[in-house]
């Protein structure tokens, strides 16, 4: 049976956090460990590439988005605070910019290389949701997400307003104030609550701690997982 690991699909992880919770590194000592385990690993954000972050992280298929695509600069523009947009307007671009990439993350899981996202749909609904307005509600949010490739599972990562407060200041973009993490940390533990396949991590620990939290989690997910099966929506 020369066919069996050819069948062998990839797994769909996301890694959903709060601002400054070490998100982007964890994705990164992620992908290390499971290239190290032999899968093939690649790595992609929602809403798109950052100019601070390592270059190598990045192994894009010819689909994937980043900031420099239309809905991309439009996103990156909102974000920095340079331009305006109507609540849903940007909540329908957040979310066409995870359609852009949809089948592309399809093709790839179906074809064996496991993928980990950073933020994704739940991101999407709590950052819109978080903004009180009041025609976008959690479940108007959702709808731009229905059918949308499942992942396997979700990685939340936790950290306590004092811990995030320690970590330094927030930065210039747009979402990055106190008031505004309040209400997103409130929605995101709303979801969670009703989701499976989330595993909540403290990320308030160490680097190494919460590496090897996440390490378990997903190990503990691919052990469980139907390699035979496909992608869910
Ligand atoms: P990051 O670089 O991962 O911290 O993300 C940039 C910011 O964009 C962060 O404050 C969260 C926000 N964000 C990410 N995805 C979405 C989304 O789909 N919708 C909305 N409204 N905000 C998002
Ligand atoms: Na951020
Ligand atoms: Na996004």
């Amino acid at each position: 049976m020369t066919g069996l690991s050819a069948m062998r699909r990839g797994v769909l992880i996301v890694v959903e956090g709060l601002d400054r919770a070490g998100k982007s590194s964890q994705c990164e000592v992620l992908r290390g460990f499971l290239s190290e385990q032999g899968h093939t690993v690649k790595y992609i954000r929602f809403p798109g590439i950052q100019l601070n972050c390592i270059a190598s992280m990045y192994h894009w298929s010819n689909a994937s988005i980043d900031r420099t695509t239309p809905i991309g600069k439009l996103i990156d523009s909102y974000l920095r605070g340079s331009s305006h947009q109507d609540d849903h307007s940007i909540h329908l671009l957040f979310s066409a910019n995870r359609w852009e990439v949809a089948k592309s993350i399809e093709e790839d899981i179906a074809s064996g290389t496991t993928i980990i996202v950073d933020r994704y749909s739940y991101s999407g609904v709590v950052y819109s949701a978080a903004k009180a307005n009041p025609t976008l509600s959690l479940d108007w949010a959702w709808q731009p997400e229905i059918g949308l490739p499942r992942p396997d599972i979700c990685l939340f990562l936790g950290i306590s307003p004092e811990e995030a407060a320690k970590r330094g200041g927030f930065g210039a973009e747009r979402y990055e104030n106190e008031a505004m993490q309040i209400r997103v940390r409130e929605l995101f533990q709303t979801i969670f609550e009703k989701m499976q396949d989330v595993a909540v991590i403290d990320a308030g620990k160490s680097m190494g701690e919460v590496s090897k939290e996440i390490r378990g989690a997903v190990t503990g997910c691919i052990s469980r997982l139907d390699i035979t099966s496909t992608l869910r929506k």
